[in-house]
């Protein structure tokens, strides 16, 4: 039998797809027997009850006088040569190259010779910070120092090939939902809280970041509605939120319209929706949009970035250019008011997120990288 391996994980814990794909795969790892340590400034927070496999070490930031800032980085990289140093790791997995593929680096220079590092890349790691000309070469030297770097679909490999220059290799790595957790769930009676029986509901979950077009959101609503009786369902919160609530009180939607905040049980949610939106402007992957995938609900939205190699256009939802929002209003209705098309769709959505992008494949994929990178053989079961 292939040895298990310790492995360290590192990930910003407490936001976004990226927090939530590597607390996942942490968990999925330690089901198969591997020891996984978290080295984060807070407990993941998505790594609920209690696994004996599963480690938490804090990293506590030094405070002294002398530093205007807290220097985060460099306490990090000290906590994972510990960690790497005492509990013998084989292996440290850092999520964003900024700044943890630079702190892995460095804690590889202060622990073991054998430490192999693996970086995977989310997005704006490389979307937006690689374009800033005094990051562009931390970020290189970061890919460059790494074992393996992995990144979460083919889009952004091209983008950070181009924007870096990097010739090595990149392995790609789409995300993943657990399918024990994604699943369309029983919501009828939950649905009457939201909606009446004769109503759509059309959702949006996200940060509310710009980057995510969340007044795109609101402007396909504003035309479906016209159309088709309908709710519009956003969850989440973030910077762009009031301007959003001014928008929709301006346009009369405020009694079609509701917020959820943010919300633990995402699949849940999503499973109340006939269709989810995500026009954003950019998007290396869009975890939502497999969330919603796997619950059976399809993705109207932009072809922005990754989306594209996760969304399948006329199959599992409907993609436009960037901005269009009058096509994906029609998109969007065509879905809303032909249930044979919605039957179709959501029969192909819950095929494509348990064969593509099912937890069992990419957690033997990850396994199979860090095998590799160790120089071990491995003996893997095939996915089931
Ligand atoms: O980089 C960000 O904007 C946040 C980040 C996150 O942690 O959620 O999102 C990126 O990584 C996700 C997980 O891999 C992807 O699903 C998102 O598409 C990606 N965001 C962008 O590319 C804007």
């Amino acid at each position: 039998m292939t040895r298990k391996l310790k492995i360290g994980i590192t990930c910003y814990p407490t936001l976004g797809g990226s927090g939530v794909v590597a607390t996942e795969l942490g968990k999925l790892l330690a089901e198969r027997g591997h020891e996984i340590h978290f080295i984060t400034h807070s407990i993941p927070f998505r790594l609920g009850k209690f696994h004996k496999n599963i480690f938490f070490h804090e990293v506590e930031v030094n405070d002294y006088y002398v530093f205007k800032y807290p220097p985060y980085d460099l306490s990090l990289a000290s906590k994972m040569a510990q960690v790497v140093k005492m509990q013998k790791l084989d292996v440290l997995h850092v999520h964003y190259a900024i700044p943890h593929a630079v702190c892995a680096y460095l804690a590889k220079q202060m622990s073991c010779d054998g430490l192999k590092t693996v970086t995977t890349l989310h997005g704006t790691d490389i979307t937006v910070l690689a374009q800033d000309e005094s990051l562009k070469d931390l970020i290189r030297l970061a890919i460059h120092q790494s074992d393996a770097v992995t990144a979460v679909s083919d889009d952004l490999i091209q983008e950070t090939r181009k924007l870096l220059d990097i010739t090595t290799p990149i392995d790609l790595t789409y995300n993943f939902v657990d399918k024990r957790v994604y699943y369309p769930r029983e919501v009828e009676s939950l649905r009457r809280d939201f909606a009446a029986p004769d109503e759509k509901i059309l959702m949006h979950i996200s940060n509310f970041r710009p980057v995510k077009r969340v007044s795109d959101v609101v402007d396909i609503f504003a035309r479906v509605s016209k159309k088709v009786k309908s709710r519009l369902l956003l969850v989440g919160e973030g910077p762009e939120q009031t301007k959003i609530q001014c928008m929709i009180r301006n346009l009369g939607l405020e009694d079609r319209v509701q917020f959820l905040g943010k919300q633990e049980d995402v699949a849940q949610v999503i499973s109340l929706a006939d269709v989810l939106l995500l026009p954003s402007e950019k998007e290396s992957f869009g975890l939502v949009a497999l969330e919603a995938m796997a619950c059976g609900v399809p993705t109207v939205g932009s072809n922005a970035g990754g989306i594209p190699e996760l969304v399948t256009h006329g199959e599992t939802g409907f993609l436009s250019n960037i901005g269009d929002v009058e096509e994906m209003a029609r998109n969007a209705e065509a879905i809303l008011t032909d249930p044979v098309l919605a039957a179709r769709f959501r029969e192909a959505c819950l095929h494509r997120a348990r064969f593509e992008f099912c937890n069992d494949k990419v957690t033997t994929q990850y396994e199979q990288i860090y095998y590799r990178v160790l120089g071990i053989e491995a003996n893997l079961p095939e996915p089931v």
